[in-house]
């Protein structure tokens, strides 16, 4: 699919709504403006508090350059306002937050952060028939629910696992290889797509170990699999327990390459895995990217991210930027912020974003995602591909 010809639709209506404010020759009082409610539900507090926090600072961004855009539907002036929640990465905290927000008659939803909250919130926001778009959930259970308002603007675990598993065997010539997953409905998901994708490569599972996404001691795991002497390790999970797990993996004297998906593939990581995390030796893929001309816009996005929180991006950000800005494009097309009315808006975009082309598939998922795969050097991530 190519955009390259065509601007981004919210820039034209960004235009647009520019040039019907100076032909008017004064700015409706805010009070007169329609107000328009995304919800945002993310974990900012808990142990991926600092992931939430990511996605919640992109939601603000984009809100707020919405609103400094003076966006209208015809003649009307248009307000948005972010309903931000939090739900711990608890799936029980994750439908409380959705009927919250449900209750609040938001008008969209941009969340949440983990699969394991998104899936049961997906089910309140469908009998609301409130349109969502996950930002960084990647199990493939979330758009094939067959709800017509649940979206996503990653790849899936399918993709992410798989291209992972091969990587391993075909990249970094693992033989041998272990897998730990933390039992939620992520790690769960991603550590079985690896698996698939690393024997069907020739790879060969000499071990699975569990843990949970509260754990912080993985001695007796670690033991166990260290006995199969295995050349890479993969866990599905988050980067707040694989950081512990590194250093652990360094204690016990475990030299075996470390591998994750999105989940541990952050700005965090490092800080967390500490000296435990040797140069090129700790892989993992963000289920999105760009490349060439579009990663200015990415740099940019970056930067102008750090000059306003003084923080940099962790790795889902740019995502819930883009999700805001698509789900308010499509109620500009569609001239209603009503959720039955732009919805076939949604469903239809065509949106050119800092994480790149944005358009979805009949389940809800982004068409042609991208994967971008990294290890770490001198304790910051390092791009290795952007594969397709
Ligand atoms: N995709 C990694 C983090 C979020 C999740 O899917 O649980």
């Amino acid at each position: 699919m190519k955009f390259s010809s065509r601007r981004s639709l919210s820039v034209i209506a960004v235009a647009v709504a520019a040039v019907a404010l100076a032909a008017c020759g004064k700015k409706e009082a805010a009070s007169d403006a329609q107000v328009i409610k995304i919800g945002h539900v993310g974990p900012v507090s808990g142990a991926i508090a600092h992931l939430g926090k990511d996605n919640e600072n992109g939601a603000r961004m984009a809100i707020e350059e919405l609103n400094a855009a003076g966006l209208k539907f015809g003649e009307k002036a248009v307000k948005f306002e972010l309903l931000a929640e939090d739900d711990a990465s608890d799936p029980k905290q994750g439908t409380a937050a959705a009927q919250k927000l449900v209750d609040a008659k938001v008008n969209g939803v941009i969340g949440h952060l983990n699969s394991g909250t998104t899936i049961p919130a997906s089910q309140i926001y469908n009998t609301a028939g409130i349109p969502q778009i996950s930002p960084s959930a990647t199990n493939p259970k979330y758009t094939r629910q067959g709800y017509t308002g649940a979206f996503r603007v990653v790849a899936d675990d399918v993709h992410l696992g798989g291209t992972l598993g091969k990587y391993a065997v075909e990249t970094l010539k693992g033989k041998n290889i272990a897998v730990i997953d933390d039992r939620t409905a992520y790690g769960q998901g991603v550590a079985e797509e690896f698996k698939k994708g690393a024997t069907a490569s020739g790879g060969t599972i000499v071990g699975h170990e569990f843990t949970t996404d509260k754990a912080s001691d993985f001695n007796a795991i670690l033991t166990t699999l260290k006995a199969k002497k295995p050349d890479i390790v993969f866990f599905g999970g988050m980067d707040a327990v694989a950081g512990p797990m590194l250093r652990q993996m360094k204690s016990l004297g475990i030299s075996a390459k470390f591998m994750g998906g999105d989940g541990i593939c952050t700005t965090e990581l490092a800080k967390l895995a500490g000296d435990a995390m040797k140069d090129e030796t700790v892989f993992c893929a963000e289920a999105g990217g760009v490349e060439g001309e579009q990663k200015v816009g990415m740099d940019k996005f970056r930067a102008d991210f750090k000059a306003k929180f003084n923080a940099d991006v962790q790795v889902y950000a740019p995502y819930v930027y883009d999700a805001v800005k698509v789900m308010a494009t499509a109620m500009v097309n569609a001239g209603s912020a009503d959720p039955a009315k732009y919805l076939p808006a949604l469903k239809a975009i065509k949106y050119k974003g800092v994480t790149g082309d944005i358009a979805f598939d009949e389940k809800g998922d982004i068409k042609n995602g991208a994967l971008t795969l990294y290890t770490y050097k001198g304790g910051e991530r390092a791009q290795l591909a952007v594969v397709r």
